[in-house]
């Protein structure tokens, strides 16, 4: 079966025609000067710092059937006082010419904050055209960001997201089908002929790791995040409106661990709740509908005594991978759950 982001370009034009809809946009894009995705946002020390995707339109480069149009080279982070606040652009935070196993593809990173350092992970692809998980290092939450001389052992595919429990404890949870190649790692090995999963089979699951106290390293073998619909089963392929894709994100309120992904090609953002880090987590609906473009990608902050969905669309160029990010308020029901987002009006 071919394993193609052709579906993305045809969903592409008719989100072009949904933009020429009455639909306005609720929020503007923090950014404009340059393109930017996948906002990882953290608060350190008071100030909100977004670790955000740089989108470029690389004009010798194709598109492809795995998303190789989105073909980015470098990281922005961008920073600000407060939400509505000026928004700052830091400048190159890291290059890829700089990591020294990079091949192509720096996609979506995030970081955090340990004794004194702060760490950046990043999914590129290596000279074997591998997705890999890559670390980086700085005293500075915008860099510059020196990375490791070779990915994280053991880590593949893309989008790792890191959370630290109150327990001090880190795990890196990661991956995305199609273009980030989840497809191609079964029981943590690599076959470059890996099959999507045909509409009856249990779905792709997301990946987890506890990392090492170096924050460098896997502490233990990565692991599948189970993923369970109500009644407590796995979801199919079929339901592809609520099974993982890509774009992991874990956030904990008042004790239960929220596991919230992206559906790809069906462009919700869901979420699930558990009670560790490793699940199983129970999917409880959708916290973003989808968004002009085709991906969906976002993380969820607490900002003061409030909470944020940071999140991206196509606003600005209409083009799938031209994307800019943007905030909005998140809302709690008193029972936890979230109140799902329409981005627009
Ligand atoms: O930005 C490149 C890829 O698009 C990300 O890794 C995915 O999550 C999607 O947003």
């Amino acid at each position: 079966m071919k394993r193609t982001y052709t579906a993305l370009a045809l969903i592409g034009c008719s989100l072009t025609a949904f933009s020429q809809t009455n639909k306005t946009p609720k929020d503007q894009p923090l950014v404009s000067h340059i393109y930017t995705a996948d906002p990882s946002a953290h608060v350190f020390n008071g100030k909100i710092y977004i670790y955000p995707s740089h989108d470029i339109d690389a004009k010798d480069v194709k598109e492809d059937d795995e998303g190789g149009h989105f073909a980015m080279r470098d990281y922005h982070i961008l920073s600000m006082d407060k939400i509505g606040g000026p928004v700052k652009d830091n400048g190159v935070a890291l290059d890829i010419k700089d990591i020294p196993w990079a091949g192509r593809q720096l996609w979506a990173p995030d970081a955090t904050y340990k004794n004194g350092t702060y760490y950046l992970y990043f999914p590129v692809k290596d000279k074997q055209d591998v997705f890999r998980i890559g670390v980086a290092t700085s005293k500075n939450p915008t860099g510059p960001f020196k990375p490791e001389s070779e990915p994280i052992k053991g880590s593949y595919s893309i989008d790792p997201t890191v959370f630290q429990d109150t327990d001090g404890k880190a795990y890196l949870y990661f991956g995305g089908i199609w273009g980030g190649q989840l497809q191609r790692w079964s029981g943590n090995n690599y076959d470059p002929k890996g099959a999507l999963k045909k509409k009856e089979e249990v779905a792709y699951l997301p990946r987890v790791a506890r990392l090492s106290t170096d924050m460098k390293s896997f502490a233990e073998p990565v692991r599948e995040v189970q993923l369970l619909d109500k009644a407590g089963k796995p979801f199919l392929e079929k339901d592809n409106d609520k099974r993982f894709f890509e774009a992991a994100w874990l956030h904990k309120y008042k004790g239960k661990y929220y596991f919230s992904y992206s559906t790809g090609d069906t462009h919700n953002l869901c979420y699930a709740i558990g009670d560790n880090p490793y699940g199983p987590f129970t999917y409880q609906g959708i916290v973003l509908q989808p968004v002009l473009g085709w991906t969906n990608h976002h993380s969820i902050v607490q900002v003061g005594d409030k909470w944020y969905l940071f999140y991206h669309d196509v606003q600005l160029s209409g083009k799938t991978h031209l994307r800019n990010v943007k905030v909005t308020e998140l809302t709690y029901n008193p029972d936890g759950t979230i109140q799902p987002i329409d981005a627009y009006k």
